[in-house]
């Protein structure tokens, strides 16, 4: 009895990381009109997590991270070089360049936070 107990929370376990890493997509985009778009950073995701950008267009990120875990210690953005350090409960402004047309991934250092910047 205690067998299926343990097998049936290993399931479960399993089948939470699978929808975290793979499953899991931002369903709502928050366009950047005034070029600059705030982000929270708690409960183990961004906020907006989807972000859509006009292409060549310079956007600040003005990050506030309330995770005080090591975890959301670090914004990356994918393609773009951005490797920041977060202050906890202070804004962070993170400059991006003009970008060209494509998706950017941003995520903390663990990939646990993930988001989207959309550029077109
Ligand atoms: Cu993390």
């Amino acid at each position: 009895m205690s067998t299926v107990l343990v097998n049936a929370a290993g399931l479960a376990a399993m089948m939470m990381i699978v929808w975290w890493f793979w499953l899991w997509t931002p369903r709502k985009a928050v366009n950047t009109k005034a070029g600059i778009i705030e982000i929270r950073v708690a409960n183990g995701t961004y906020s907006p997590a989807l972000i859509d950008s006009p292409a060549g267009q310079p956007v600040t990120l003005r990050v506030l991270r309330e995770d005080a875990s090591p975890c959301a210690e670090y914004l990356i953005v994918d393609g773009l070089g951005i490797n920041e350090a977060l202050p906890i409960d202070r804004r962070h402004d993170i400059e991006l360049p003009a970008m060209e047309p494509g998706e950017y991934r941003f995520h903390c250092q663990m990939n646990m936070y993930q988001g989207v910047l959309r550029v077109g």
